[in-house]
């Protein structure tokens, strides 16, 4: 069984429903049926085999969602690009993936609505997710059809997602939180969704009051954005899901306060898709991600949380040395430390390395740290995560030598995703260092003026 099976209870089974609105226009499933056989058509024209990836660099659209069902239909890899990221990130993922096209824009799609058949079993990649690597350059992370669908299968179960849900999607769907948890859910149970290009707190609230969602999918940045919204938002709401980054207790509070609704927070990566969820009937507890979902087993070992499910990625494309390291006798280490009560609740205590996370993207210090040191007059350069009230992280660098904040942000800019540029740029005589010469970054200030 592959996942085009699978969405056919959608796609075939409610063709007459709305399944989709976007951009003010409403979709049936069977219009998105044609609408990406027509794309399947094109692809295959030009040559598209499965096994071949194709590389899409497209902020939220109706034609990303034609192009990744154009993939599972022919079996192609899925291989999306944050559409934040700049020249030198882009050139790294088009030079490891080897797509066979690169598509920046809606392709031309012929008249042809059949749908082409590829025999494909579950064991298939659907998509290679780009995922910050401690290297500094990103690793492809590999995604089968089963991934997806014990995924996605599992969120229907556990947070009773129907056909008679609305569900509302802002987050972008380059990552595995919109990508895997949001449309998968959707086209797995055939509920309504409305898309948005992004999460605009501006302009939030109108759509939750004129959509009136039962279903929302957001990161913590999300939810302290809507603790200024009106509490008619959560009048149609069922659940608030939260997760890719800790969620505040002090907003859980607040938010429940506000809205009457207890946020759910669940655990994941993209490497093993979900993990550890709050439950749906028992009690979400505060500054904690649950139990563990059907199917995942976790451990802890050495504090480190380790996964094994059927989840769990194909390994890293084309990078055999990292895949074997990422595991443990079949165990995948997530590189989060964690902890559970008596009661069987995880609580995630940070990371083994030093990530920062900001509004839900990822962040590696070491990729600013060498776009910093080429800088003529950079000497030395340290990347912190600093506490944020809104995005609960942002970077600040640490710089010996002598060169202008104008043109360091201005060299960030130009190379680096907006959201990984540094807030701050702060002049010091010495990068503090351990004996064997490692940074200490916690004697860093850890906290902006
Ligand atoms: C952020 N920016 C964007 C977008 N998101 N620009 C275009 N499209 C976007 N989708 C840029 C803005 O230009 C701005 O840049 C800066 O980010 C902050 O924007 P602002 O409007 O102030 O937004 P905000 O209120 O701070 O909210 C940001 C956000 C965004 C909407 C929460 O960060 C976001 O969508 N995060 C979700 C990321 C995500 O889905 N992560 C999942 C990965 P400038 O600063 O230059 O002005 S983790 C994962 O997948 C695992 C499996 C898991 O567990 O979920
Ligand atoms: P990514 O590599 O982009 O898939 O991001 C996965 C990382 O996000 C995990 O390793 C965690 O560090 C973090 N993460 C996801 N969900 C949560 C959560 N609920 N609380 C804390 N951290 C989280």
């Amino acid at each position: 069984m592959n996942l085009l099976h699978a969405f056919d209870h959608s796609l075939i089974g409610r063709r007459d429903a709305i399944g989709l609105e976007w951009a003010g226009k409403q979709f049936t499933f069977g219009e998105i049926e044609a609408r990406s056989n027509r794309v399947a058509n094109a692809l295959r024209a030009r040559g598209f085999q499965k096994g071949d990836r194709l590389c899409v660099y497209l902020a939220n659209s109706v034609e990303l969602i034609d192009i990744f069902l154009a993939c599972v239909k022919l079996g192609v890899i899925f291989v999306p690009i944050n559409i934040l990221y700049r020249d030198r990130e882009i050139d790294h993922i088009t030079r490891d993936a080897e797509p066979r096209e690169v598509i920046t824009s809606a392709p031309e799609a012929p008249d042809d609505t059949d749908r082409p058949y590829e025999s494909l079993d579950g064991d298939t990649p659907a998509a290679i997710i780009y995922t910050s690597g401690t290297t500094g350059a990103s690793k492809g992370a590999i995604l089968t059809h089963n991934n997806f669908m014990h995924n996605s299968r599992n969120l229907l179960s556990a947070w009773q997602i129907t056909d008679a849900d609305r569900l509302l999607l802002a987050l972008p769907l380059f990552h595995v939180h919109a990508l895997g948890n949001g449309l998968h859910c959707w086209l797995m149970s055939g509920c309504r969704m409305r898309l948005l290009e992004r999460f605009d707190h501006r302009t939030a609230a109108d759509a939750f009051l004129d959509f009136r969602p039962t279903l929302f999918f957001g990161v913590p940045t999300i939810y302290v954005r809507l603790l200024d919204a009106p509490p008619e938002i959560a009048s149609s709401m069922r659940l608030f899901v939260s997760g890719s980054a800790p969620l505040p207790a002090h907003v859980f509070e607040q938010f429940r306060e506000r809205f009457g609704h207890t946020i759910l927070e669940r655990y994941g990566m993209t490497e093993t898709f979900m993990t550890l969820s709050n439950p749906y009937a028992g009690e979400r507890r505060a500054g904690t991600v649950g139990f563990p979902l059907p199917g995942v087993s976790v451990r802890i070992v050495d504090g480190e949380l380790q996964v094994k499910s059927p989840a769990v990625f194909a390994g890293y494309w084309r990078n055999p040395d990292a895949t074997a390291a990422a595991f443990e006798d079949g165990w995948f280490k997530t590189g989060d430390l964690a902890s559970v009560s008596e009661d069987g609740y995880y609580t995630l205590l940070g990371r083994k390395s030093d990530l920062i996370i900001s509004g839900g993207f990822n962040i590696y210090p070491r990729e600013i740290e060498e776009v910093l040191l080429e800088q003529s007059g950079v000497r030395e350069a340290a990347v912190v995560g600093v506490e944020d009230k809104v995005r609960g992280e942002v970077p600040v660098a640490y710089i010996v030598g002598e060169v202008s904040d104008d043109d360091l942000e201005r060299a960030c800019r130009a190379q680096l995703a907006s959201f990984k540029v540094p807030r701050k740029f702060i002049r010091v005589d010495a990068i503090p260092r351990t004996a064997l010469g490692k940074v200490q970054k916690h004697l860093l200030a850890h906290r902006l003026e």
